[in-house]
């Protein structure tokens, strides 16, 4: 049976702001179904325009509550909200997020907000290009702003931030070896350093230090320097709740410093390039061990690698020969 009009169906209704169809593609993603290129084609043109507010830090540090009044206010601004909730440390989705989920329930009666976890269960291509698809499905769904939660711990993680065009970095008092450790990582994730939980001891000593270590760092002129936006975003008083005001008028700031200047189209254009790289890796790979398929090839270099006979280096040396013609 031709598939075909299936995944017509599935895009028409996407677009239209179906949930089940948007939940529905993204496992089409999450399971590397055959499906997902074509559908992708058509779903690109639709994507491009939404704000991605990616959200770092180490487990705990609050990143969810802050989410929750994040989605809370562009609701207010009457913007549409995605979510999607990476972690990539848990090879299962859903349990690892029950957490998140409980936090973000707050808005599972809204029709303009769309909440989608993801877990690291080997993704054809990994998680960041998974990620990549996710966020244009939930953006074609109709979604004006994106925001992507991740647990900040190492490469993937990193990548997935990469993604986005306005990256939160969420630090918490007491943390202070830890700032230290990742002061280099940190100016080059950072958009704005939240420093959450500033109700607990040691805030407006971690505030001065994260102050320091910004402005010991130099800037070109034009470019973007990160701010430090002390928060508190849980409490018994709504009078309690502080710094989220300032924390969404800093967003839009930086919103409108990558729309005055040409950072966004920078942005864009590293980010299509990571992609693409992300892309040919995954297909070329596919392509090789495909033409290897049935000859034997593959197992016997892995025999030669394994006693020694043959390095992997050379071994791909000879069979991208056999596929790329390359200028000697
Ligand atoms: N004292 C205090 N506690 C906070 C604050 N913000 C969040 N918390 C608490 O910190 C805990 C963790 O918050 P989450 O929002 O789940 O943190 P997270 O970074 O999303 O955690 P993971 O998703 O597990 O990595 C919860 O118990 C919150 O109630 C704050 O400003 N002050
Ligand atoms: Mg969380």
């Amino acid at each position: 049976m031709n598939k075909r009009p299936d995944i017509d169906q599935m895009v028409n209704r996407l677009f239209s702001g179906d949930r089940r169809a948007t939940a529905r593609l993204i496992t089409w993603v999450e399971d590397g179904m055959e499906e997902t290129r074509e559908a992708m084609r058509r779903i690109y043109p639709r994507t491009g325009k939404a704000k991605i507010i990616g959200i770092t830090g180490a487990g705990g540090a609050g990143k969810s509550t802050l989410t929750d009044h994040l989605i809370r206010k562009f609701r207010e601004q009457d913007k549409t909200v995605g979510v999607v909730l990476v972690d990539p440390s848990s090879p299962f989705s859903g349990g690892a997020f029950l957490g998140d989920r409980i936090r973000l329930q707050n808005h599972s009666q809204d029709d303009g907000v769309y909440i989608r976890s993801m877990a690291s269960r080997g993704y054809l291509g990994g998680l960041s290009r998974a990620t990549y698809d996710v966020i244009r499905i939930i953006e074609a769904m109709g979604a004006e702003v994106v925001i992507v939660e991740t647990l900040g711990a190492g490469q993937d993680e990193i990548d997935v931030i990469h993604i986005a065009h306005t990256c939160l970095l969420v630090v918490t008092p007491g943390m202070g070896d830890d700032i230290q450790a990742m002061k280099a990582g940190i100016m080059e994730i950072a958009t704005i350093i939240v420093l959450n939980k500033a109700d607990l001891e040691g805030a407006n000593a971690c505030l001065r230090h994260l102050n320091t270590t910004l402005s010991a760092a130099s800037f070109e002129e034009g470019e973007w320097v990160p701010k430090v936006i002390p928060t508190v975003s849980v409490g018994g008083k709504p009078q309690d709740i502080q710094g989220i005001d300032e924390l969404i008028s800093a967003i839009q700031e930086h919103h409108a410093h990558l729309q005055k200047t040409d950072a966004i189209d920078q942005i864009k254009s590293e980010r299509v390039e990571h992609e693409l790289g992300l892309i040919f890796k995954d297909e070329l790979q596919k392509l090789i061990f495909k033409g290897l398929k049935g000859t034997g090839r593959k197992k016997r270099y892995i025999e030669n690698i394994v006693k020694g006979k043959d390095d992997p280096y050379s071994v791909v040396d000879e069979v991208l020969k056999t596929y790329i013609k390359t200028k000697e």
